[in-house]
């Protein structure tokens, strides 16, 4: 019939990549199937009043953990150490990185990951989404993984990708080869290519910046959103604005529909808000392998050397034009 299923994809996939022991696939395969299983109970969060409510809990930077972020942080955790191709994993969620060392030893990959990102919008209902991205450990296979495993540049990714649980779940991912898109058919509990070699197009008329912060954005931000604002037949303007407040809805929509995302400084955060290991830099990745854009405004993400686990960077992504126009202004 024509179709392919996400399970038959990654094995037709892995010849990507010669010789590979298929522990990346692997990896992807624990992803779609923590995927299906937060989303079940994200589906249930309405109804289920337990789940629901504030577990009580605060991260790392602050901010007061829902029940769903905890449930979604240990399935995406459990997945992931099940498969024993995985030495450890960072998560939004938690102050520290996590070792797999005694069970997964010969492991050569970690993973950093926003297990439910948006998560302020679960009690209205709206869209959410996970984001992960995947690096090969860089200290010897076999001793404890250590801190500069994680503190490696969105270059050093081999894979990203997120999941949406919006009006359908879809997985979408890349490994370094193009972009490909995968929506989730409940009823039999299987995820079909929906969405082959994404492309952002390269003009877009969807501006999405939290325009609440605007006073306290720099110029070069103030400038380029009045520039949206203005009238002018030739290039479609004004543009529309879009934003959802959940990076995987947002980043999705511009993504296809052609689009800029915006998270600039504030003076509330002088380094933006997003964090360049779970948010930042597995977007810059997808961004750039769908033919975008992704800086913090000057420099590539991807180029960044991290320093710490958390730290946070400005973010702007989307179609190549829009980026381009908005780099003149910075
Ligand atoms: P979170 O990881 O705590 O959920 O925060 C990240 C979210 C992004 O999904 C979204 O784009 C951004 O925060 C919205 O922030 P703001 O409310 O400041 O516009
Ligand atoms: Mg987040």
């Amino acid at each position: 019939m024509g179709f392919t299923t996400l399970g038959e994809f990654i094995l037709d996939k892995q010849s990507d990549f010669p010789g590979s022991s298929g522990d990346l696939s692997s990896i992807i395969s624990s992803i779609r199937l923590a995927g299906k299983i937060v989303n079940q109970q994200i589906n249930k969060a309405g109804l289920a009043k337990h789940i629901l409510g504030w577990a009580g809990s605060e991260n790392i930077q602050g901010e007061q953990q829902q029940k769903l972020d905890v449930y979604a942080d240990e399935q995406f955790r459990k997945a992931l150490e099940n498969r024993k191709m995985v030495c450890g994993i960072a998560s939004e969620e938690e102050d520290d990185f996590i070792t797999f060392d005694n069970n997964n030893k010969d492991a050569k990959y970690v993973v950093m990951i926003d297990p439910l990102d948006g998560s302020s919008n679960i009690d209205v209902n709206v869209s959410i989404g996970t984001i992960f991205s995947v690096y090969k450990r860089v200290t010897p296979v076999g001793t404890p993984v250590q801190l500069e495993d994680f503190l490696q540049p969105g270059t050093a990714q081999v894979a990203a990708g997120y999941i949406v649980y919006g009006s359908s779940m879809m997985l979408v991912y890349t490994t370094g080869h193009g972009v490909n898109g995968f929506t989730y058919d409940p009823g039999i509990g299987v995820y079909f290519l929906s969405h082959k070699n994404m492309k952002f197009p390269e003009d877009g008329r969807i501006y999405s910046i939290n325009e609440g912060n605007i006073n306290s954005c720099e110029k070069g931000v103030q400038d380029y959103v009045k520039y949206c604002q203005e009238d002018d037949k030739a290039t479609n303007r004004p543009y529309s604005a879009r934003y959802i407040g959940s990076l995987v809805a947002d980043f999705h929509r511009n993504l296809i529909k052609g689009g800029i995302y915006v998270y600039p400084a504030t003076s509330k955060n002088p380094n933006g808000k997003l964090r360049l290991l779970y948010e930042c830099n597995p977007f810059a990745f997808i961004a750039e392998q769908a033919g975008g854009i992704a800086t913090d405004g000057k420099r590539r993400i991807m180029e960044i050397q991290p320093t710490e686990l958390h730290q946070r960077e400005p973010l702007f992504t989307g179609s190549k034009n829009m980026m381009n126009k908005i780099a003149s202004m910075m």
